[in-house]
C-alpha cells in the first residue's frame, strides 16, 4: 500500500499523486493508494446551502472521500470521540472505515465530492439511527 497518509485522530487522509503537466493530473489505484478493491464510485455536487448530509454509518462499506472542488467538513464520530476534518484539496481523500458515524457539513458553493467505495450500494448496509449505532458498537 502507498504510504502517503496523514494520520488524524479517528482516521487518516490519503494523499494521491499530483502530477504537474500544463495543469494537474491526479490518479488513484485500488489496493494501492486506495486500501481496498473499488466496487462503486459516486459523486455529490450542487449541494444546497446549509445542507447536512451523511448522518449515518456503514456496517461493511469502506470509503475514501475526495473533495475535487470547493470545501466540505466531515465530522467523524466513533461513539466516544469526535473529529471535524475539512477537505479542500483534490489530491487528498479521507478514509472512512466501517462503523464510523459521519456527517458532512459546511459545503462551499460548487463543491464537488468524489467517493470510492468497497461495496455496491445496499440499503441494509446503513445504520441511520444514532442510538442504534451506539448500541451496535457497544
Ligand atoms: C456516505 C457519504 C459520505 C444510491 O442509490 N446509490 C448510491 O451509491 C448512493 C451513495 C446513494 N444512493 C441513494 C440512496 C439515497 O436514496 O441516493 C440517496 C442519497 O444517499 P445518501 O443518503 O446515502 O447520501 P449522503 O450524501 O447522505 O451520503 C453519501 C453516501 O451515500 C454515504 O454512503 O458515506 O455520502
Amino acid at each position: 500500500m502507498n504510504n502517503n497518509t496523514i494520520k488524524t485522530k479517528l482516521s487518516y487522509i490519503i494523499e494521491i499523486p499530483k502530477i504537474i503537466d500544463e495543469g494537474y493530473l491526479c490518479f488513484m489505484e485500488e489496493n494501492n493508494h486506495i486500501p481496498f478493491s473499488i466496487k462503486r464510485v459516486y459523486y455529490i455536487f450542487d449541494v444546497i446551502k446549509n445542507a447536512v448530509r451523511g448522518r449515518h454509518t456503514h456496517k461493511n462499506t469502506k470509503q475514501v472521500i475526495f473533495c475535487l472542488r470547493g470545501s466540505v467538513t466531515i465530522i467523524l464520530d466513533n461513539g466516544k470521540d469526535k473529529e471535524a476534518i475539512t477537505l479542500n484539496k483534490p489530491n487528498q481523500g479521507l478514509f472512512l472505515d466501517t462503523m464510523i458515524w459521519h456527517e458532512m457539513v459546511g459545503f462551499k458553493d460548487n463543491t464537488l465530492l468524489l467517493v470510492v467505495a468497497s461495496e455496491i450500494y445496499k440499503d441494509d448496509d446503513y445504520v441511520r439511527d444514532y442510538k442504534t449505532y451506539l448500541k451496535e458498537i457497544a
